[in-house]
């Protein structure tokens, strides 16, 4: 894949890639379709503050005009905040059109993924997945994310998987793919929203360096694929497990009810559990994605 060719870079991303500075990348599906305006444009502006803080120069990326952007203006996230679900969600199978069209897209990990590699970016941080999502056995609604996972060498730091996701076809779903996924000061999968899952994680690491290592051995092994690294939410922020179960189940009966397919399904879930939770579910959100930002500009330092 040359994606070389259809990527502009910011002036700052472009001079820290040049310079090879700490960099990460992050997402905008989360900014457009993930969360409420004006929230959505206070935690990515946050985000990009917090991982400056943190010695690395943050790459916020999105499809703009056809062209895949590794750093966007403060202008172009407010856009995309206030658009919302205007803008196209755009995975791995819209770049094309979205490129061809000349039009915007909010990528997703996946379609960030495949922006960061042909940046020569390896690190992002981001709030959740997509993966196997509950009834896939019927739908097989699963997220293009987890195959990205496995053919594009990035490392993604993420919260783990929330359960309006099948958690344990979403690890088996990985493991078949050879994707190493890694609990970072925890042996087991965390659950977004909570700490704990129950699901054990195959590797553990406590140290930032001890991942940026597994980047660099990965990457001379000759892996295509990238690297998942699951943080758990601080527990100051962490919900209560029965209220955001609850919440999860609801709107889970709800979409089904309704009918709710495809690239829809993430963001009504999120907007409903927000709804259900009167806020606070957003709350958290916001938080894990934070401590996300920190972890992932530290493993970028290390690299
Ligand atoms: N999980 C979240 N917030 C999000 C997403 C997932 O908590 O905003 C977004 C991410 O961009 C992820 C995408 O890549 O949803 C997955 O969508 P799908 O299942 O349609 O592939
Ligand atoms: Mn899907």
């Amino acid at each position: 894949m040359n994606a070389k060719d259809f990527i502009s870079l910011s002036p700052e991303v472009e001079k820290a890639i040049r310079k090879g500075l700490p960099i990460v990348a992050m997402e905008s599906t989360i900014i457009s379709h993930g969360m409420p305006y004006p929230q959505n444009v206070e935690t990515a502006l946050n985000c990009q503050r917090i991982c400056r803080e943190n010695g690395a120069v943050p790459a916020t990326c999105a499809v703009i005009g056809g062209r895949l952007c590794a750093g966007l203006t403060d202008e172009q996230i407010d856009y995309l905040g206030r658009e919302g679900h205007k803008v196209t969600k755009a995975s791995r199978r819209d770049l094309p059109m979205l490129v061809a069209k000349g039009m915007d897209g909010a990528t997703t990990v996946a379609a960030t993924m495949i922006t960061a590699a042909a940046a020569g970016i390896r690190v992002f941080a981001t709030g959740g997945i997509g993966g196997v999502h509950r009834g896939a056995e019927t739908t097989m609604d699963i997220s293009a994310d987890l195959e990205e996972l496995a053919e594009t060498p990035v490392c993604v730091v993420c919260a783990g998987a929330k359960s309006i996701l099948d958690l344990n076809l979403t690890m088996e779903y990985l493991e078949t793919k050879g994707v190493p996924v890694i609990g970072f000061g925890t042996d087991e999968l965390p659950a977004f929203y909570t700490r704990k899952s129950g699901i054990p994680v195959p590797w553990r690491s406590d140290d930032p360096k001890e991942i940026a290592d597994a980047i660099r051995a990965s990457e001379q092994l000759g892996y295509p694929g990238g690297m998942l690294v699951v943080n758990p939410i601080p527990e100051e922020y962490s919900m209560d497990a029965d209220v955001i179960n609850k919440a999860i189940d609801d709107a889970v009966r709800e979409a089904n009810a309704q009918g709710i397919r495809g690239k829809e399904t993430t963001p009504f879930l999120l907007a409903k559990i927000k709804d259900i939770t009167g806020g606070s579910s957003l709350a958290a959100n916001i938080q894990l994605v934070y401590n996300n930002v920190r972890l992932a500009a530290k493993i970028a330092a290390n690299l």
